[in-house]
């Protein structure tokens, strides 16, 4: 046992505590829907977030202080591993997800660094074993290297290409080994600044033979768990190619992967892109490709990735209606990509934030589960659409040609009667739930 979380106790499901440090919602074994809440909700810690990085911004340098930095040693990369599998357990999480960076140092060669990380999995695996953290995804970090600042697969270098495609697959490899259910590739820097330097065809085609080598070796070596890609608009890159689910998936399409990889959506990713969180669910469940979520906001001002942990229950509410209609999770769960604010430097700050985020999230499963059972806004939903069950409506649809429709139009004298859309009446409905 490390001292870091000294005084902490084990958190607990107790909506009558005292203390913050408390679950008021999250009662893991509560069924929702058929199944424990926290088979539901799956939620994962963000490694990278919670313990590498050092609460700089783009003003200033690291703020935290932590006794294993730096990061630069294997015996630094374990003490981080003790404290991580320390917090995972206090707070009761079932999952975790990490990048090759997170978790081993750099080494002086690729040689070196795959070694670093061969060790440190095995580090894991043990830890796993005895604490039941399972791993929700494994990734690679091939955006904070300047070797990665004109992309990773998209790079105009092919070396680049090659560094990254190894480097997927040894991430692949240490996903597997340690039983991890998905793998992830969120595209930071497969993107451009200007298309003065930029030839935006060869870069995706690029793109797409990466991903169809990716899908291959996922075969070849029989992972079981799914190949997600994690859409977001720009940050790093002004522009990215993974631009937002439906530019994904057309994406996805072209290189023939539709059934192969599924998405990863992130909360403040949505809004960057300009949509709701719960419009690229529904849009990624419509394709048949929702696979997992980054439960994190962004601060609605600032109009940046700003990986906040979630604290809205009417937003969660929304986008985990969309997850129960669609199902639920199969192999993703809720990870935290989620960091505090730079002068939360306590300890006890990273348990809060994680603690919080989760009772907003039980609070917001059991509302949208609520919902779903109640049926109203479905029902209204079906009323809105009920024109379309009439046989000569569907006939329409499927056999009409515009002559034959205007030709209708004229006979029948057809002349649409506005109806409401009944908006506030949903939003009041909505709102006796949440
Ligand atoms: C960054 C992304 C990143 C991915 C994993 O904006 O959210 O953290 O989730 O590489
Ligand atoms: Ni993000
Ligand atoms: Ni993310």
């Amino acid at each position: 046992m490390t001292n870091f979380f000294d005084g902490i106790e084990p958190i607990r499901y107790d909506p009558s505590a005292e203390t913050d440090l408390a679950y008021r919602h999250y009662n893991p074994d509560e069924i929702v829907m058929g199944k424990r809440m926290e088979d539901q909700l799956r939620f994962a810690v963000a490694y990278w977030h919670s313990f590498a990085w050092e609460g700089g911004d783009p003003f200033g340098g690291r703020t935290f202080d932590r006794p294993w930095y730096p990061q630069d040693s294997m015996e630094m990369a374990r003490a981080k591993a003790d404290v991580a599998f320390e917090m995972f357990a206090l707070l009761g999480q079932p999952f975790f997800c990490f990048h090759d960076a997170d978790v081993r140092p750099e080494g002086a060669s690729f040689a070196e660094s795959q070694r670093n990380l061969e060790e440190i999995v095995d580090y894991f695996g043990e830890k796993m074993e005895a604490t039941g953290t399972k791993l929700l995804w494994g990734t690679a970090n091939m955006f904070t290297h300047r070797r990665f600042m004109a992309g990773a697969a998209t790079n105009p270098d092919p070396d680049v290409f090659a560094w990254s495609a190894a480097t997927v697959k040894n991430c692949i490899d240490a996903t597997k080994k340690l039983g991890g259910q998905n793998y992830v590739l969120w595209g930071g820097r497969e993107g451009y600044e200007t298309l003065l330097n930029t030839d935006l065809v060869r870069e995706r085609q690029q793109a797409g033979r990466f991903l169809q080598m990716v899908v291959d070796y996922k075969h070849k070596i029989g992972f079981d768990g799914a190949i997600l890609i994690e859409p977001k608009p720009q940050e790093p890159s002004k522009h990215q190619y993974d631009y937002d689910v439906n530019t994904v998936y057309s994406f996805l399409k072209e290189f023939g992967l539709e059934g192969e990889v599924k998405m990863n959506i992130e909360q403040g990713h949505a809004i960057l892109a300009g949509h709701s969180f719960e419009h690229e669910l529904a849009m990624a469940a419509a394709f048949g490709i929702l696979g997992s979520i980054d439960m994190n906001r962004n601060d609605y001002q600032s109009g940046w990735d700003t990986d906040q942990f979630p604290n809205s229950v009417p937003e969660v509410a929304l986008a985990y209606y969309e997850i129960l209609k669609a199902g639920g999770f199969t192999t993703g769960g809720t990870n935290f990509d989620a960091k505090l604010r730079r002068q939360s430097l306590d300890p006890v700050d990273l348990i809060a934030g994680h603690v919080g985020a989760m009772d907003v999230c039980a609070r917001g499963l059991k509302a949208a589960a609520a919902m779903l059972e109640d049926g109203g806004l479905e029902k209204a939903r079906g009323e809105r659409y009920a024109g379309w069950d009439a046989p000569k409506n569907r006939d329409m649809l499927e056999n009409g040609t515009l002559e034959s429709i205007t030709e209708r139009v004229l006979s029948e004298g057809i002349d649409p009667e506005p109806r409401s859309g009944r908006q506030e009446r949903l939003e009041n409905y909505i709102n006796r739930f949440v």
